[in-house]
């Protein structure tokens, strides 16, 4: 959580100061002042009520796409008006809905370690085309038991879910070659591959870093092949764009390859690396057949449009690269002191590293870059792989910029907004002559910071969201747990300018926007009944039926304004294990239904217009049950009920119901 983070932070420096490496008391001193609580919000632009203000029926000008976090799910805001749209479930169960709870959603959350019904989701990524935002998917990351989610932008829907086999912590992920050919999963923490229990040193462990497929048309992914690095730590990553398209960034720490008191023991060296991987290098060695095909178990499950169902595949294996089978296909970059972000610019050629203990903020240059490699100045190697000299990759430094740098974001008119958690404020510099411009105070300990489009090669150079760890007495209190809280900031000015506070759900750490033009006249309103091939649908009334199966009793139900049908069934016997195959028969924007049963043990359901969902309750209670609509949907939504007789053993009841007539949903909505 994020006293515990900014507290480890805190004590990470501290045992630094005192191990006399690099970052002196007084630094830390420093850093824990202006993590303290401010107390005004200085710099509040005074126009800014009318910047953030979006008039009472009027759209916002962006979609954001905040990650959950902890959370395991993403949420859709607006911008600039910083209202919650929609929370989009992705790793997580969501009652609510009954998404993870519906057979047909079950699926999705299916992995190689069983059903995992939670995870950490940290980077959001647009689908990109050309380098640009198309709006077609959103990917997402599950950090924990490590998986990347995709999410159709038409509906709002997680459609899929990628297991990553042989990763341990899918941190730096999933972030977007510039034309979606791949997406890179980079793990965390380095383990044993194949896993195996030995010995807890680290000497044996290897990182996999993962270069996943994506299908142009459909979008489905699949693990490509995977490239074996060191046993080092991985950050993030983030793939390069224009003149660097063809490769993509790792920043890494813990070079120091330590197992114990990693917060010291790891950062004993004043540099770790950035690797550089030439995807289009492993790509064509794949090709060749230089791979081995290793075992690497992992689930691929996937929500089919037409029957409205999760399905999972599991596959077994992974094709995975040797760097020493494909030279030129890894560099590493040396960079200060255990980098943790690492962009790219809008042009490509400068890489940003963020050291989150160095005292500057370290840039590569892209061309000086290949220019090394040619030259084959190299200053030795790890492992095999060639280390290049940081003298003649550097492109320039920020000197000075702030303390524990995180983040950099572009907003394409040549300018960089860099995230400093430490002195928690947002720097302002400027590309080529590394000069900071600006700098403004958040509230508090900024984590990620994000320019809509800021990552792409279009930036669009609005404002900055400041994505905040620590939120102290910025809103009304809650009890020990606080929400977490962003801050909107115009960047259209020389000056930084203060415009909204907004409290966010979960941990947001990266996050995405996009202008609503984009994606906002592709939203679909509603499933169409006709194209419903849900094997337990029912396209009328006159379909709805309950059959009995054994021990299993399907109830294939509709709901329409304003009835369930059928009602009042009875022939169900203790013990029997229910299916509620419930359809939603509207076809009309808006108007979804509810159903619930009285000690169902799983959720709800809600339904969409169109929709099919079932719901499996087991009758663990005899007598007479009740089940309704939970979605205010008509005048007559408290009529929209209906009993279950739950016959006790002994007791010969056969099986009846009652089914309502059609319905015209125009005449009786209301
Ligand atoms: S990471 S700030 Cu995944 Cu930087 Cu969170
Ligand atoms: Cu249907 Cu309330």
């Amino acid at each position: 959580m994020k006293m515990t983070k900014g507290k480890s932070m805190s004590k990470k420096i501290r045992t630094l100061a005192w191990a006399g490496i690099g970052i002196s008391a007084a630094v830390f001193a420093a850093g824990c002042q202006k993590g303290a609580v401010h107390k005004a919000a200085p710099g509040l632009a005074s126009d800014a009520a009318q910047q953030v203000y979006v008039a009472p029926g009027k759209h916002d000008e962006l979609y954001g796409f905040l990650s959950g976090g902890f959370s395991g799910q993403v949420s859709v805001i607006g911008i600039p008006s910083g209202r919650t749209l929609k929370v989009l479930p992705v790793f997580s169960q969501n009652p609510e809905n009954g998404y993870g709870y519906t057979e047909e959603t079950k699926p999705m959350l299916n992995t190689s370690y069983g059903f995992i019904p939670w995870d950490d989701a940290h980077h959001p990524q647009l689908s990109q085309t050309n380098g640009e935002a198309d709006g077609r998917w959103l990917f997402i990351n599950g950090n924990n038991t490590p998986r990347i989610a995709r999410i159709d932008l038409a509906t709002f829907e997680t459609v899929e879910i990628l297991e990553i086999p042989n990763s341990s912590g899918n941190h730096s992920s999933p972030f977007t070659t510039e034309n979606g050919e791949y997406l890179v999963a980079g793990t965390r923490f380095s383990v044993p591959i194949p896993q195996a229990s030995i010995p807890i040193d680290g000497r044996k462990f290897k990182a996999a870093q993962s270069f996943v497929s994506v299908n142009k048309e459909t979008g489905r992914m699949a693990v490509a092949f995977q490239i074996l690095l060191p046993g080092f730590d991985y950050d993030k990553s983030h793939c390069g764009k224009g003149v660097s398209k063809d490769w993509a960034f790792f920043s890494t720490y813990n070079v120091e390859e330590a197992h114990t008191l990693k917060e010291v023991n790891s950062s004993q060296r004043d540099k770790d690396y950035i690797a550089a991987i030439n995807w289009k290098k492993a790509e064509a060695c794949v090709e060749q057949g230089k791979f081995q095909e290793v075992p690497g178990i992992h689930y691929n499950n996937h929500m089919d449009e037409e029957t409205q169902t999760g399905t999972s595949e599991v596959r077994t294996t992974v094709k995975t690269l040797l760097p020493s089978d494909c030279p030129g296909v890894v560099y590493f970059l040396p960079t200060p002191k255990s980098p943790h972000g690492v962009d790219v610019d809008p042009s490509g050629e400068y890489i940003v590293g963020a050291g989150k203990l160095a005292s500057l903020i370290p840039v590569h240059s892209f061309s000086k870059m290949i220019k090394a490699i040619e030259a084959k100045a190299f200053e030795g190697d790890a492992y095999g792989i060639p280390v290049l000299k940081y003298a003649d990759v550097i492109a320039g430094e920020v000197d000075k910029p702030g303390l524990g740098p995180l983040h950099t974001e572009f907003d394409g008119k040549g300018n960089a907004y860099t995230s400093m958690f430490l002195s928690s404020e947002i720097v302002k510099w400027k590309l080529g002559t590394w000069e900071v411009l600006d700098r403004i105070p958040t509230y508090y300990s900024i984590g990620h910071l994000m320019v809509p489009l800021g990552d792409t090669r279009k930036p669009y150079g609005k404002y900055v969201i400041a994505l905040n760890k620590i939120t102290k007495d910025r809103y009304l209190p809650t009890g020990p747990e606080l929400t977490q809280s962003a801050q909107l900031i115009d960047i259209t000015g020389e000056k930084m300018k203060l415009l909204l506070d907004f409290p966010v759900i979960g941990e947001p750490h990266y996050a995405q926007a996009i202008p609503a033009e984009i994606i906002k006249s592709k939203s679909v309103k509603m499933y169409d009944l006709s194209k419903n091939h849900h094997p337990h649908a029912v396209k009328s009334e006159k379909e709805t039926r309950v059959e009995r199966k054994g021990k299993a009793v399907h109830i294939y139900m509709s709901t329409i304004r304003s009835h369930l049908s059928p009602d009042n069934i009875e022939g169900v016997n203790l013990g029997d294990t229910l299916y509620f195959h419930v359809t939603n028969l509207e076809q009309d924007w808006d108007v979804p239904h509810g159903f619930a049963m009285m000690g169902a043990q799983n959720a709800e359901l809600l339904l969409m217009p169109g929709q099919t969902r079932t719901l499996k309750v087991v009758a663990n209670r005899a007598g007479i049950i009740p089940y309704y609509c939970t979605d205010f949907c008509s005048a007559l939504h408290q009529e929209m009920q209906g009993y279950i007789r739950v016959s006790p053993p002994g007791e010969k009841v056969g099986i009846s119901y009652s089914t309502g007539k059609t319905a015209d949903p125009d005449a009786a909505g209301i």
